[in-house]
């Protein structure tokens, strides 16, 4: 079943009036990039994918980018001051282009504990309220399997089996982490990433929701 435009619409509201923001966590492949595009296609978010941004910022030659690009490609993670300054240029770009949107994904923003933190400052100093953190689960295999198959569609240079294993202990070594930090001050939730697209898209609009009425009655 596909929803209903402005279906999530009434988190706003519960956000007091101020822009609801999300993250997507999950293993490469898990389908953050699919599902936040998805989220902000009919429901009006914006979305803002940490990845799509560090490549773009290479393709325009920016020179801090343009200087971590082996490190992408070799799945590490690149510096953490670097990409904080680029998503908060890129939140307030997005907010002033956008300003009926209603509410915000970050797609693989934050991905370990600072980042954490600089996130809720950042979105603090912006009037943005933070609502919960999304992880999506998928086994490793079909991790392997979607992203094989995506090197021989879009020949990503970092969708190789070596790169695809360190991105995954990656996430892993940063789970428990932003686990416990999202579980402790906001909304941590596992969102089973197995399906097809729109049985994913079902359960994360459905997480999202509960999320926020957990918000509301916390308020209350
Ligand atoms: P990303 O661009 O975020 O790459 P990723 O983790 O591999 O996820 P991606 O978005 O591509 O995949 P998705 O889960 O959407 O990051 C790349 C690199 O940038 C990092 O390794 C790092 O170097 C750097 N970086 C990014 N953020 C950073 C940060 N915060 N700090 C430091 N460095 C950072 O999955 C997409 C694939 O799965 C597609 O092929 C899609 O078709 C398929 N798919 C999705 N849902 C599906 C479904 N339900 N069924 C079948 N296939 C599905």
């Amino acid at each position: 079943m596909v929803s209903s435009p402005k279906y999530l619409s009434s988190i706003t509201t519960n956000c007091c009036g101020f822009m609801p923001a999300y993250a997507y966590y999950g293993a490469p492949g898990s389908g953050k990039g699919t599902q936040g595009l998805l989220v902000a296609e009919r429901e009006r978010f914006m979305h803002l994918s940490a990845g799509d941004l560090l490549r773009r910022k290479i393709q325009e030659g920016d020179p801090a980018a343009v200087a971590v690009k082996e490190q992408m490609i070799n799945g590490e993670l690149v510096d953490d001051s670097l990409v904080q300054g680029l998503i908060r240029g890129e939140l307030i770009a997005l907010m002033d282009a956008n300003p009926d949107a209603k509410g915000i994904v970050l797609d693989g923003f934050p991905r370990n504990l600072s980042q954490a933190r600089t996130l809720i400052d950042m979105l603090t100093e912006l009037s943005i309220c933070f609502v919960g953190m999304l992880n999506l689960d998928v086994a490793e295999e079909e991790i392997f399997r979607r992203l094989l198959e995506r090197a021989e569609i879009e020949h990503r240079a970092d969708d190789n089996e070596v790169s695809i294993r360190k991105r995954i202990a990656e996430w892993r070594h940063n789970y428990e982490d932003l686990k416990a930090f999202f579980s402790a001050e906001f909304r941590f939730y596992n969102v089973d990433g197995l399906g097809d697209r729109e049985e994913v898209y079902e359960r994360i609009v459905k997480a999202m929701r509960c999320t926020c009425r957990k918000l509301v009655s916390l308020s209350k």
